[in-house]
């Protein structure tokens, strides 16, 4: 089977520049050695997910023998812009973004558009006013990550808890999502309080000073929290300890993504559940892109399954883990 991607994305490859005029000089060109060329836009590298998701992209490409451009916007979306502006002006045949935040993207897309360059969208979507301007959006179903997670809180507290909400980085489509699931299942449980919300970055670091803080402010009152991912709860793990509570007994944690180091706090009774979110997203990136070039249509959402782990499956699942 990547036998056959790669054979597939090599004719592509050879195709690309005579049914495309208008991509500036097209994969051969750009590579000058007749290899596909790919470029790839990465918000940054602030946490393990997306250390891992680079990892998977940047292997695949390897893989497949397809030179990838990386840039590392290091949490900017101006500097996401420019590396795909560079990219554009390079001639790449296809781009792989994961946009920081959902709002901002429509010049920039329209410039890849009139350029005849795929967009294949990874890991986060965005909000724009025509969804031709990307190919496909390759991403897990954040509502429903959210959702999951506070039916499962809601079952594991009986229906009554007061409730630490760490969100992801402010404008995602992650932070947005997980927190609309969340709210939304919260809603029918009236003895269900969030009792805060505030950003925590999708960082560890902060995820802790937001939680000293709030435990400042809340005290006792607090019985959960609820992390949009693991690294926030790992964070919020390590200010509970530090103000004299229990994560995992007194205080219920919940988050989002399925790390590894994640199944290893519940294996040590820390951290109590974890909704999966798969980073290794290059193989359907790059076989989407295959599609791409050859003329498919691509559905506009390739929707990741995700599954849910707490003390009763962790511990079996922890040696399977790949990220
Ligand atoms: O949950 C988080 C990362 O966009 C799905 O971003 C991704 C999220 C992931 O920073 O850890």
């Amino acid at each position: 089977m990547k036998r056959l991607n790669f054979l597939m994305l090599l004719s592509a490859a050879a195709v690309v520049p005579a049914c495309k005029p208008s991509a500036p000089g097209g994969s051969a060109a750009a590579g000058g050695s007749g290899r596909l060329v790919v470029g790839f836009s990465q918000i940054g590298a602030d946490n393990p997910w997306r250390t891992a998701e680079t990892e998977s992209i940047k292997s695949e490409a390897a893989k497949r023998g397809i030179e990838l451009k990386f840039s590392d916007a290091q949490g900017q979306q101006e500097a996401q812009i420019s590396a795909m502006r560079s990219f554009i002006a390079q001639g790449v045949s296809a781009i792989i973004l994961a946009p920081k935040v959902e709002t901002g993207w429509d010049a920039i897309l329209k410039e890849a558009r009139d350029a005849k360059i795929p967009v294949v969208l990874v890991d986060r979507g965005v909000a724009v006013s025509d969804d031709s301007l990307f190919t496909t959006l390759i991403a897990s179903d954040f509502v429903a990550e959210g959702g999951m997670a506070g039916a499962w809180l809601a079952k594991k507290t009986g229906g009554k808890a007061g409730i630490i909400q760490l969100e992801g980085t402010t404008g995602s489509a992650p932070a947005n999502d997980r927190r609309k699931g969340f709210e939304a299942a919260m809603a029918a449980h009236p003895e269900m309080k969030i009792l805060a919300s505030q950003t925590g970055d999708f960082k560890r670091s902060d995820g802790k000073n937001v939680m000293e803080a709030l435990l400042k402010a809340h005290g006792a009152a607090i019985t959960a929290v609820y992390a949009h991912n693991d690294d926030m709860a790992i964070g919020a793990i390590q200010a509970l300890e530090a103000a004299g509570r229990a994560p995992g007994k007194d205080v219920t944690v919940v988050s989002i993504d399925g790390m590894g180091f994640a199944f290893e706090a519940i294996r040590d009774g820390k951290l109590n559940c974890t909704v999966e979110c798969n980073p290794l997203l290059g193989p359907m990136a790059f076989d989407a892109i295959a599609k791409a070039l050859k003329g498919e249509t691509l559905p506009k959402n390739l929707v990741q399954e995700d599954r849910l782990f707490d003390e009763t499956n962790a511990a079996a699942e922890l040696p399977n883990r790949k990220y």
